[in-house]
């Protein structure tokens, strides 16, 4: 038998060490073509301290064409196939290499790549090495002037980081343009994009008086789409002057929006480069839910460059520094453009979807990891999601005042820095947060639950609580966090007898006495969600019932009917036949009364609880018990509650040019009726939502009737899907709504569907976007991916190990549902498991994907 391969290495927190030479300047001269781009780097190099080890460059698929030292030329070496190692006598130098890169074969979409005949770059984390020899590390902070030299008809727009510069015509129809940049960056915020683009354009004052021109670039037919990602730059560079006193740096900032994109956005430097789905909208192509996404992903790439720009990361294993603060940042002025309940409401289900799951599978590390093998694969949602809760906890320990003030001092101590997690933290601390007990919130990977355990004295009329945290995935021994977690009592009577506002548990174990009560209360716990944790135990239904009909704090509301409905469906699971429809039918229908006031808070109330969710509180995942559970209880919910269903549907017209907050919820409401009242597959259903779909003004509407109908067996579904096709394949970023929605039906023949959509004519494995809409869309789809022959996982073994050898960032991020095995009852479990297997077998895997692999094995 062939012996395995070797593990690649793990790079680890602990092995840091400064650079041993630093690059303060460098000159960039491009000589762009899509076939084969050469690139010449004049690095001013420094030692780092007194040593006299060499000067290390990382290079990833660079041919070497020159190299020279301080003017001189320099033998090329035999490889340089991961790098350069040169030996360096004095202790400043220049040095300079020309190198060639094939940008049109790039298919990692890292480094510099083509894209609709455009060219752009992707640098973070390590995509510099990928267009030049450097230190690609981000404590290796540079000033950088860039020339670029192109064909002036293909690509007459120019752009780079900083501030433009000399700009011109040269011979045989080409041009060239220069830019400037004079802040001092790490390699992965470099940017450059050359293209034929056309720009909305717009202009920000800002407060202390600097003019900055705005530009966003796409092709030319998409300006007018560009119009709400201009009002949200324009809004975010005002809020973050107004709440965080950061104002904008440079004369220009650009955006520029391309089709092949690995994530949502880059924050590079005064060249923001986007994935176009988040930036072009208007009511026709977009939904409500793609136009607040731009505006909070513009917002959170403009934030960046404070923090992560200015203050940037010393090493990766910092990357929640600039990541869950600047999500933390993008959430909150969200939240003041909507309503904060409801904005806090997605944020938690998105918390919960995503991070919770994966603090309780294998992938788990903490929001400051101590390795990777692979640093793509740490943009998780830990680093980001629970990332962002830390800080949020440190804000609200701090208060407003005092927490803008610790800010003011982080961005004011390490401007211009490569910061670290401590840094933050002596900021925080420096206004009395105690930093060194909240520091182990980054260091400990998983859930921290909270257990309640109350006992009533009736003589006394007291009740003892004591509260004990755990974290099954702590280290043995580890210290307890500090957790704020705040509770209220009720009566039986629903009256509320008392509520805490700044509690924080500090110890393993907190014990509590409330006094003057007759009888044992009901309680709510972690109001408010002020911290990450899982509290138990789980109110009984008969108290979720008062509580939802008698809790004052919004999301504490929302919390106890989510949990009436998820007790009930866990219930019917475990018994095999429907539970506590009734309860939910009646919280429902009194939450219904209050539509007119809070449609968007009613809408998300109303969610059922998903499939995944409902996953998460069994001990073995039966996906098909979860399922027929899940559409037992939707039939009872439209059983009891139709007419009100209807009525609702029918009062809840908008105009879809309105963005309002409460057109948006209305909207969303009439969304969620929609997909309630075909819980049954009814005939009137279906053809009112045919109705809708052909009907609606806007995008929001049709979408909704469209995922609707994708599960519905009447006809009306492939006549929306027809229609849906005819109006919108030539727009990628809107068309990638149609596979997502066959993906994600909920159909018996999905599987088969999705398979021939992988042979659409439509279909390019290439383009993340489309790869995620059908083979993510499908992998989340429950009950369908998870077929009991195993054909689910099949399918998406196959989709992985070619995706591997395109864009292996794409690949790992696809394998991720079967690392949840452990989780699943037979035989589903041991299924995905050998999918698993057979993929971490097969020879010459990236490392990208070895590492997801190996990890989600153990
Ligand atoms: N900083 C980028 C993410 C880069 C991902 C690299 N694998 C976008 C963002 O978080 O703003
Ligand atoms: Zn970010």
């Amino acid at each position: 038998m062939q012996s395995p391969a070797p593990l690649p290495p793990l790079k680890k927190l602990a092995d840091y060490q400064p650079p041993d030479w630093l690059v303060p300047e460098i000159a960039l001269d491009f000589d762009l073509d899509p076939v084969r781009t050469l690139v010449r780097a004049t690095l001013k190099i420094e030692r780092n301290g007194a040593h006299r080890r060499p000067l290390c460059l990382d290079g990833e698929e660079l041919e070497m064409l020159e190299m020279k030292i301080d003017g001189v030329s320099q033998p090329l070496p035999n490889s340089a196939a991961d790098g350069l190692e040169l030996a360096i006598g004095p202790d400043a130098a220049t040095v300079e290499t020309l190198v060639a890169i094939r940008p049109a074969a790039n298919s990692r979409l890292m480094g510099l790549y083509a894209s609709g005949g455009n060219l752009c770059t992707q640098c973070e984390a390590e995509g510099f090495r990928r267009i030049t020899f450097f230190p690609d590390r981000p404590d290796v902070l540079s000033r950088y002037h860039v020339r670029m030299e192109a064909d002036a008809q293909r690509f007459p727009v120019l752009l780079a980081n900083g501030n433009p510069g000399a700009a011109g015509s040269l011979p045989d129809g080409r041009h060239f343009a220069e830019w400037d940049d004079p802040f001092p960056k790490p390699s992965y915020l470099f940017a450059l994009v050359a293209g034929n683009l056309a720009a909305l354009r717009d202009a920000f004052t800002t407060r202390s008086g600097r003019h900055v021109a705005l530009a966003i670039w796409v092709a030319a037919a998409d300006v007018p789409r560009c119009a709400h990602a201009m009002e949200s730059l324009k809004a975010s560079m005002a809020w973050d002057e107004e709440v965080y006193g950061r104002e904008y740096d440079l004369d220009q900032f650009n955006i520029v929006a391309v089709h092949d994109f690995n994530f949502g956005a880059m924050e590079n430097k005064g060249l923001n480069i986007f994935n176009a789905k988040y930036v072009l909208a208007d009511p026709d192509t977009a939904t409500d839910w793609d136009f607040d996404a731009i505006a909070g992903i513009v917002a959170h790439e403009y934030f960046h460059n404070w923090s992560g720009n200015r203050v940037t990361c010393r090493d990766w294993f910092q990357l929640s520094l600039k990541e869950g603060f600047t999500v933390f940042r993008d959430q909150q002025f969200s939240a003041s453009r909507g309503s904060p309940a409801v904005k806090r409401i997605e944020a938690v289900r998105q918390l919960r979807a995503a991070q919770f799951p994966e603090d309780a599978g294998p992938l788990a590390h903490p929001v400051r990891p101590d390795s990777y093998m692979e640093i793509s694969n740490f943009y998780t949602a830990t680093v980001y999601d629970k990332g962002a809760e830390l800080i949020r906890m440190m804000a609200r320990l701090l208060g407003p005042e005092k927490f803008r003030r610790a800010t003011d001092r982080y961005f004011d101590a390490n401007d211009g820095r490569a910061a670290t997690v401590e840094d933050f933290l002596a900021a925080m601390q420096s206004e009395g947060l105690d930093s060194a007990r909240f520091k182990h919130w980054y260091e400990q990977p998983g859930t921290p639950q909270v257990e309640v355990s109350a006992s009533h004295d009736a003589r006394a009329k007291t009740v003892r609580l004591s509260l004990r945290q755990s974290n099954p995935k702590a280290a043995e021994g580890a210290p307890p966090l500090p957790i704020p977690f705040n509770f209220a009592a009720f009566a039986r009577d629903g009256r509320k007898l008392s509520e805490t506002r700044d509690l924080l548990l500090t110890a393993p174990e907190t014990d509590l006495l409330l006094e003057g009560l007759d009888e044992p209360p009901i309680l709510s716990l972690n109001r408010g969600f002020a911290a990450p944790i899982v509290a138990r135990p789980a109110p009984a239904r008969a108290e979720l019932m008062l509580l939802a009909a008698h809790e004052d704090d919004e999301f504490a509301r929302y919390e106890a009917i989510q949990q009436l409905m998820l007790s009930a469906l866990v219930e019917s699971v475990h018994d095999g036949k429907l539970c506590g429809a009734e309860d939910v039918a009646q919280a429902l229908s009194a939450l219904l009364d209050g539509w007119e006031a809070d449609p968007a808070f009613v809408a998300e109330t109303l969610l059922i609880p998903s499939e995944p969710l409902v996953g998460d509180q069994m001990q073995s995942v039966d996906p098909a018990a979860i399922h027929a559970a899940r559409e037992a209880l939707r039939g009872a919910i439209l059983d009891a509650l139709g007419p009100r269903l209807w009525e609702i549907w029918r009062a809840t017209g908008t105009d879809g040019a309105d963005l309002s907050a409460r057109a948006k919820g209305l909207r969303r409401l009439k969304g969620i009726t929609l997909s309630l009242l075909l819980a049954r597959d009814g005939a009137e259903a279906a053809a009112a939502a045919l109705a809708q779909y052909a009907q609606a003004d806007c995008m929001t509407d049709r979408m909704s009737a469209l995922t609707a109908l994708s599960h519905s067996m009447r006809p009306e579904r492939d006549t929306a899907l027809a229609a849906f096709r005819e109006r919108y394949a030539a727009l990628p970023e809107v068309f990638d709504k149609w596979f997502l929605a066959q993906a994600a039906s909920t159909r018996a023949d999905t599987l088969g569907q999705v398979q021939a959509l992988a042979a659409d004519r439509d279909f390019d494995p290439r383009n993340p976007n489309r790869l995620r809409a059908l083979v993510l869309g499908f992998a989340g789809n429950q009950p369908r991916f998870h077929d009991a022959g195993g054909q689910g996982y099949a399918f998406l073994g196959r989709q992985v190990l070619d995706a591997d050898r395109i864009n292996p960032q794409s690949a790992a991020r696809l394998i991720q549902p079967l690392t949840r095995w452990r989780r699943f009852a037979a035989p589903w479990g041991v299924q995905m498991q050998e999918t698993l297997q057979r993929v971490a077998d097969t020879p010459g895997i990236s490392r990208d994907l070895t590492e997801v692999v190996t990890t989600g094995l153990k």
